[in-house]
């Protein structure tokens, strides 16, 4: 045994013993594990390069549960993939001028080394990419299943063009309106695509992040909830005679809203509609100012957020339609707040009750009508009221037969008059969108789709699966480089047979992400998207990921699941059943500015802080050259604050053990974690001790016969086993609530235990020191493999039983007791626990800090056994 801890031959040696026996295979059933399968995943990552801190956290999170797991008897599966396709690679392919799947394969070769040097639980057998044919396959295979089904359908839908750069882009590579890397102003194009009709899904993904996921952290489900945006109110028709140019009725005489507050309908003073309503396109006709208009709000942002915070503008288009109940005729504006994809793309404007309206109304001098009172509330035309929008407190007023209605009732009345007149009804609307799953980019799974000039778009025979993706492409900007590559667009159409093209538009990322955690339980399966042995591990016990995926990954991978449920791949309705957001990791950001304000950031690697004298922190200087520089305080790590820390650095420096370990030990796993330095010193510093304790007791131990229990017959001996398993118990406690910090902490304290432990046995000591080490062991794998092997425990502690708390170790010889004066807290004593009262009454009478509070003899002493003594004066 080496005297002195080297992380580096520890963590090599545990290692190789790992993949010598293949320590981490999970097979289905195994009947090593007695308590069933467990299955513990976390998010794939993309293969940008190398690994960063955020991954670090979430594999060893994960890794931590797998190996608690496993010593508890539960057959655990870690695996492990890459979500392979998307743009990065394609921007990379064009800065380096390699095809994107050469840069990604290397990167993948680099991160799963890095995975390796972390010593995580994986089994690689079952490692999936996504950019690998007999994956993204059976993303084909279903695209083609439901097309047949209609839960894939063609549309057309809006891209954002690119006039420079000829090409396609993605919201994020739109800046301010214009392309990332042309500068171009961004155009709005109509082109076909092809979206999956989540919306049937609605109502069912709705009802189970309500009510059916209880082992999903609330802010996940309020967030996918109101991502799916439930409304109720009603759809009704204000009418009109305005007809097109072809001389017909625009819309048969009708004009549709849609609102969730009927009860304010006598509170009409005007109606908006989107730029892109028939009303709106008609009017701009012959109307330059308005068309202007129109176009710069189809320009404008549809993010709902940005909608909310907007300057609302507006222009009237001169046109009239009639109010339904009231027979008004109400003016039609355009509004640049009303979105054409919610709805009907119109809206009755309420400027009373609704904020947006109330703005709008303020701008261009619209009348505002109350129609909703509250008890004990004025109302004013000059600032917005938040109860003037509360539909729990309304009332209704000033609207005829309504008034005296409360919003439900008045629903009801409104809805039943509508429907009277056939001109509307109670409806649901919902805020999401069926999901367009079209890209006009090269670097993802083909569309399985041939475009034929006869026959239209024609699916690609299922025999004829996978259409393989070229994978020596170099994307130059313009555009889809699979639009100039004959050898994969030549094809004949299967259904004429003449000489046709393939669909060059490949899938949404997402649809790669939707389902990759069931191809894990599947490998190798060739003949199946899944197989039996799916139905084994799903569905996932645990899933493990950031809370940027909160809504769009988990929605799509739930609607997935339902819809292979659907087609009898699955039995299940939810793909996760538990599932954990893990924090952000931040660091401490340092930079300089320049005169014209553009500021360059500094690695925290690369800068010396200055201490004062009492060692806090007063400035901070760059090593090279020893000026100053700014503490930009702490935010995530990040490229763009240069503020990351590199995890395989770490590894070199201290091992991997001490990463894990500081890491765990920072802070819970669902809060931010900072990064500190001297954190990870002192996580370093306290697995030497670990390695020291352990190397200065070999003899005694192995003398002792390294036992796992023992029983204690010294006093020491007794106080120690009850110490252990004391902090035992509340680290068990810990470790089932996911809260790793507090368990390392307990590590650190039966540490300290076992180091002043004086006087005790040997068997006892080492029983604690077998406490510890498997307590320590799924944090820090490496070092405790070693220990426990070098100190000839039994066995692998890979596969030692998860230590139990001994009942009669915790026995107390001695209890403390409270003392009480008059009912206040004066002190405390500590008694055998057989003693009797009048044993415990004379100790309490005779404690120093008591007897101040008495005087003479007391009135009366009541005795609680086993919590206190009260002495009346
Ligand atoms: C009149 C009204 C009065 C409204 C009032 C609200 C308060 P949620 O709850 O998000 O579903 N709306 C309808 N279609 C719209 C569209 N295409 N673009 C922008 N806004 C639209 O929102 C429903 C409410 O949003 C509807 O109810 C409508 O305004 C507006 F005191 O109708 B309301
Ligand atoms: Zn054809």
């Amino acid at each position: 045994m080496q005297d002195k801890y080297s992380p580096a031959d520890v963590e090599k040696a545990a290692q190789s013993h790992w993949k010598a026996i293949d320590a981490y295979k999970a097979v289905e059933n195994d009947p090593r594990f007695p308590k069933g399968k467990y299955y513990a995943c976390s998010m794939l990552p993309y293969p940008s390069g190398k690994l960063h801190m955020g991954h670090v956290r979430n594999y060893t999170i994960n890794d931590v549960m797998y190996r608690y797991l496993r010593m508890n008897g539960y057959n655990v599966l870690m695996p492990m993939g890459w979500d392979a396709f998307g743009m990065p690679a394609e921007n990379a392919a064009m800065a380096n001028n390699v095809p994107p799947a050469q840069w990604t394969y290397s990167n993948i070769a680099h991160m799963r080394s890095q995975m390796e040097l972390m010593g995580l639980a994986i089994d690689w057998s079952r490692e999936m990419t996504a950019c690998k044919p007999e994956y993204y396959k059976w993303n084909q295979w279903m695209f083609l299943k439901m097309l047949e089904k209609g839960i894939i359908y063609k549309k057309t839908g809006t891209v954002n063009w690119d006039p420079i750069d000829q090409t396609v882009l993605a919201n994020e590579q739109v800046i301010d309106g214009k392309g990332w890397r042309s500068g171009a102003v961004i155009e709005k194009r109509e082109i076909p695509m092809y979206y999956a009709r989540i919306t049937d899904y609605a109502e069912e993904l709705l009802d189970y992040v309500d009510t059916k996921l209880p082992g999903w952290p609330e802010r996940v489900r309020i967030m996918q909830s109101n991502w799916i945006g439930k409304s109720t109110g009603v759809r009704f028709a204000f009418t009109h005679d305005i007809k097109g140019a072809d001389g017909a009725l625009i819309g048969d005489g009708k004009m549709y809203v849609f609102t969730t507050r009927p009860d304010t309908i006598m509170g009409v003073t005007f109606c908006a509609v989107a730029a892109e309503h028939p009303l709106a396109v008609l009017a701009a006709q012959g109307n330059p100012e308005l068309a202007a208009f129109n176009a710069e709000c189809k320009l404008g942002s549809v993010i709902e957020a940005d909608m909310a915070t907007m300057e609302k503008k507006g222009m009237p288009t001169g046109l009239f339609v009639t109010h339904p109940l009231t027979g008004d005729k109400v003016e039609v504006w355009v509004g640049n707040y009303v979105l054409m994809t919610y709805g009907d793309g119109a809206v009755m404007g309420v400027p009373a009750h609704d904020e947006r309206d109330f703005a709008f109304a303020k701008k261009y001098n619209l009348p505002i009508k109350q129609v909703i009172q509250a008890e004990g509330q004025a109302f004013s035309t000059d600032a917005w009221q938040e109860w003037y929008g509360d539909k729990e407190v309304s009332v209704v007023t000033n609207s005829g037969k309504y008034d005296g209605l409360r919003y439900k009732e008045a629903l009801e009345a409104v809805a039943a008059d509508m429907a009277a007149k056939g001109l509307g009804e109670k409806k649901t609307t919902f805020r999401l969108r069926d999901w367009g799953i079209s890209r006009q980019r090269y670097w993802g799974t083909p569309i399985p789709m041939i475009n034929c000039a006869d026959c239209g778009s024609v699916p690609v025979p299922e025999k004829d699966l996978p259409v393989v993706l070229p994978e020596d492409c170099v994307p130059d900007g313009s555009g889809n480089p699979l639009n100039k590559y004959e050898a994969f667009l030549k094809c004949d159409c299967p259904q004429c047979g003449k000489p046709a093209r393939r669909e060059t538009d490949t899938m949404d990322t997402f649809v790669d992400s939707s389902w990759y955690y069931m191809r894990y339980t599947s490998p190798g399966s060739n003949d199946a998207m899944v197989d039996a042995r799916n139905d084994y591990w799903m569905p996932m016990d645990q899933y493990i990921g950031g809370i940027e995926h909160a809504v769009l990954h988990l929605l799509y991978a739930r609607f997935w699941t339902k819809v292979m449920r659907d087609f009898g791949l699955v039995k299940f309705d939810e793909p996760f059943v538990n599932l954990l957001t893990q924090g952000m990791v931040l660091n401490e950001t340092y930079y300089r500015e320049d005169e014209a304000g553009k500021k360059t950031w500094f690695n925290p690697a690369d800068v010396d802080l200055t201490l004062d004298d009492k060692g806090r922190p007063q400035g901070a200087v760059l090593k090279e050259d020893g000026l100053a520089v700014n503490i930009g305080g702490t935010e995530k790590m990040s490229k763009s604050k240069n503020n990351g820390i590199d995890p395989q650095a770490q590894i070199e420096q201290y091992g991997a053990d001490t990463a894990r370990l500081f890491t765990m030990f920072a802070s819970p796993p669902e809060q931010t974690l900072e990064w500190s330095g001297s954190g990870v010193e002192g996580a370093n510093r306290f697995l030497r001790r670990v390695w020291a304790f352990g190397y200065a007791n070999r003899e005694a131990f192995a003398a002792a016969g390294s036992p796992l229990s023992a029983v204690a017959a010294s006093d020491a001996g007794k106080t120690l086993r009850r110490e252990v398993h004391k902090v035992l118990q509340q680290a068990d406690y810990d470790v089932k609530r996911i809260q790793y910090n507090t368990v390392v902490s307990a590590c650190m304290k039966m540490l300290n235990t076992l180091e002043s432990a004086k006087d005790a046995e040997a068997a006892v000591l080492a029983e604690g020191y077998a406490i510890f080490l498997r307590l320590l062991n799924p944090v820090a794998p490496h070092i405790t493999h070693v220990l426990w092997k070098e100190l000839g425990y039994a066995g692998d502690i890979l596969d030692a039983a998860w230590p139990q708390v001994d009942p009669a170790a915790l026995e107390q010889s001695e209890i403390e007791m409270m003392i009480q004066v008059n009912g206040k807290l004066r002190g405390s004593i500590v008694v055998p626990k057989a003693a009797d009262k009048a044993a415990i009454e004379a100790a309490a009478l005779a404690n120093e800090g008591v007897q101040k509070f008495i005087e003479g003899t007391p009135k009366k002493v009541i005795v609680v056994p086993g919590k206190l003594v009260n002495i009346v004066v």
